[in-house]
């Protein structure tokens, strides 16, 4: 009884998103969502992630946006599989949605991958809400934006599983340290898992690379088909 009223509670997004979840869960491949607003620095990660992670064609991406499919393209010169969603085209245009994702993760060959990143429409508001069938999320503040994004969004950082502290090579010419950034994320929540990073210094790269492998290592450890 208790699953039929939960089932009944999840909207048809999160029913979608729980598919799209376990198909992924089953075939040992990680889904990772990616939160930011516009130009944090979601796709640059992708990319460093790419060259760090051994071999690119063991990730896949999809990435949204309102137009262009000029992240897929970035994505796919550095060898990663890559299917762009472009918003402007369905009904809701500042966020993706579970049913466009679970149609790009069918266009996908999910042979031996290991990771499969959602890169959202750059917003801080409205992809928060929505479950996409990841089994963890990650936002992005930048330093360039200022320090007191975590408080003005702070569902992005309550309802995400790691906050990325974005450029922080930029971080003595925009006077906000990310000691600063970080403190105001933990203000919203305290025990918030929180990893300054910089695709340019490499600041955090490997403590990054390394939260992705313990993601991989837990869920093939439950149960899934490693690849
Ligand atoms: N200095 C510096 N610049 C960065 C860093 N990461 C990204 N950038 C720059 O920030 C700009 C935006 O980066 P993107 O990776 O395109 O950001 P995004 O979040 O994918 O942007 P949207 O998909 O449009 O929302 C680019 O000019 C990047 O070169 C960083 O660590 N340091
Ligand atoms: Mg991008």
């Amino acid at each position: 009884v208790r699953l039929r009223i939960d089932q009944g509670l999840l909207g048809e997004n999160d029913q979608r998103a729980e598919t799209t979840a376990q198909y992924l869960h089953d075939k040992g491949v990680l889904g990772i969502g990616l939160l930011s607003g516009p130009g944090a620095g979601k796709t640059s990660l992708l990319e460093e992630t790419a060259r760090r992670w051994g071999d690119p064609s063991r990730l896949r991406a999809i990435t949204g946006d309102v137009a262009t499919d000029e992240d897929a393209k970035r994505l796919r010169a550095l060898g990663v599989q890559a299917v762009q969603i472009n918003t402007e085209y369905l009904g809701t245009v500042c966020h993706l949605e579970a049913k466009s994702v679970s149609r790009a993760v069918s266009e996908l060959d999910l042979s031996g991958v290991d990771l499969l990143f959602v890169e959202n429409v750059g917003n801080l508001v409205c992809p928060v809400a929505f479950r996409l069938g990841e089994h963890v999320r990650a936002v992005l503040l930048s330093v360039a934006e200022g320090c007191d994004k975590p408080l003005k969004y702070p569902k992005a950082v309550l309802e995400t599983d790691l906050a990325l502290v974005t450029k922080t090579d930029l971080a003595p010419h925009v006077d906000v340290t990310a000691e600063r950034v970080t403190g105001n994320i933990r203000k919203i929540r305290p025990q918030a898992q929180v990893l300054p990073v910089s695709v340019r210094s490499g600041e955090g790269m490997d403590e990054w690379i390394a939260w992705l492998r313990n993601c991989l290592a837990a869920l093939r450890s439950s149960g899934a088909a490693a690849q």
